[in-house]
């Protein structure tokens, strides 16, 4: 299992080159930015990008561990379609030249783009966490699942604006906010048990080198929770919380009424908003509605899990009025909701709260 972790730790690292050279590399950048124009040219090279990350890692992830294939799922359709309408089925070759003469016919026969793609796919990514080394899960891939959103905060990830972030503070948008997430889950019970986030633009390199990233994880399993992360130190007082800025007005307004107005704060990414809390930056993140999927919250979920936290349905925690821990309100990744279609079979529909400590999540619980 330590194994499994290493390998998500390389390959999320893969994704976040292939994000960072799609802003790095001119001829890249141009199809990226111009997706904003509407052209539709455009718009199809950020899918195809997506599509593409997406594709790597879950190629990566079969190659090593054949005992997972079909249990690897990503938030995009591994379906190509070229501007000719013609349909191609993109793998990772053994070379980087095959590997770019296939994304070349993705690409519409932009060689420069296919082949500044395919140095990023190919080339060894630096990270690997000694950390990781010491540790033993009891779990066997044929147990696992896997959820993936190659680039979450897509449009934060588009628009590109640069931010320097400080120590032990939230910045609500920007480029930091978009993240490689990558979970896994059992799929016995559907529980998170391992996740890697990885920020690729996390700051600049001091000498221009470029952006640099940063990476996390997490596992919970049994007796088993280590994360990457220690356990943010509470002590500060009152509850602070992070919500979307879309979030409904009646929410916002009943947590002005818990929160302080420094401590009620709004970010970009539903990704980024857990993150802010596996960091100790919001004590919980509220979402009220299902506009997010099992490939956004299963990696940081796990995180939480490590660090004592977890992420619930809402509207299952609303009705059942627990007080205690109730196991059965929060989040599964292994059932669809079979009476959707298509990405909704996948949504979080009750909405959630992600939180770091049972006391923050339900501040009553405290008295
Ligand atoms: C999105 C992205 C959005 C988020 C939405 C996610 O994923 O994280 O930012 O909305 O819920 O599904 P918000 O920022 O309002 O929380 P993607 O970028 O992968 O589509
Ligand atoms: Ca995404
Ligand atoms: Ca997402």
């Amino acid at each position: 299992m330590a194994d499994l972790l290493r390998l998500l730790l390389r390959v999320a690292e893969k994704a976040a080159n292939v994000a960072r050279v799609c802003r790095q590399e001119a001829p890249l950048f141009q199809l990226l930015v111009q997706e904003k124009t509407g052209d539709d040219k455009n718009k199809k090279f950020v899918q195809d990008f997506k599509t593409l990350a997406d594709v790597v890692i879950q190629e990566m992830i079969r190659h090593d561990f054949p005992e997972m294939a079909g249990f690897i799922h990503g938030e995009e359709s591994n379906k190509f379609e070229n501007g000719l309408g013609e349909s191609v089925t993109v793998t990772v070759c053994s070379t980087e030249e095959e590997t770019a003469a296939l994304l070349a016919t993705v690409l519409d026969g932009d060689h420069t783009a296919a082949s500044l793609l395919a140095r990023a796919i190919h080339q060894n990514p630096a990270t690997i966490d000694a950390s990781t080394d010491s540790l033993t899960v009891p779990l066997s891939p044929s147990e696992l699942g896997i959820w993936i959103d190659p680039i979450d905060a897509t449009s934060q990830y588009i628009e590109g604006r640069e931010e320097v972030l400080e120590e032990g503070h939230l910045s609500p948008s920007g480029l930091h906010c978009a993240l490689v997430l990558i979970g896994v889950y059992r799929r016995s019970t559907g529980e998170p048990v391992m996740g890697v986030i990885n920020q690729p633009f996390h700051h600049k390199d001091p000498s221009g080198g470029g952006w640099r990233g940063k990476h996390f994880w997490g596992v919970s399993c049994g007796d088993v929770n280590v994360c990457s992360l220690s356990r943010p130190k509470g002590g500060s007082e009152g509850l602070s919380a992070v919500l979307s800025s879309s979030e409904k007005q009646v929410v916002k307004e009943s947590l002005a009424s818990l929160c302080s107005p420094e401590k009620l704060m709004y970010a970009s990414g539903a990704g980024y908003k857990i993150l802010c809390v596996i960091q100790g930056l919001a004590d919980v993140y509220v979402l009220s509605e299902g506009s997010t999927f099992k490939w956004d919250s299963c990696a940081p979920h796990a995180l939480l899990r490590a660090l004592g936290g977890g992420v619930v349905d809402l509207t299952k925690s609303l009705q059942s009025g627990s007080g205690a821990q109730d196991q059965q309100t929060e989040l599964t990744y292994h059932q669809p909701y079979t009476e959707c279609k298509g990405a909704d079979r996948w949504a979080n529909h009750g909405g959630l709260v992600a939180y770091r400590d049972l006391t923050s999540y339900q501040p009553a619980a405290t008295n």
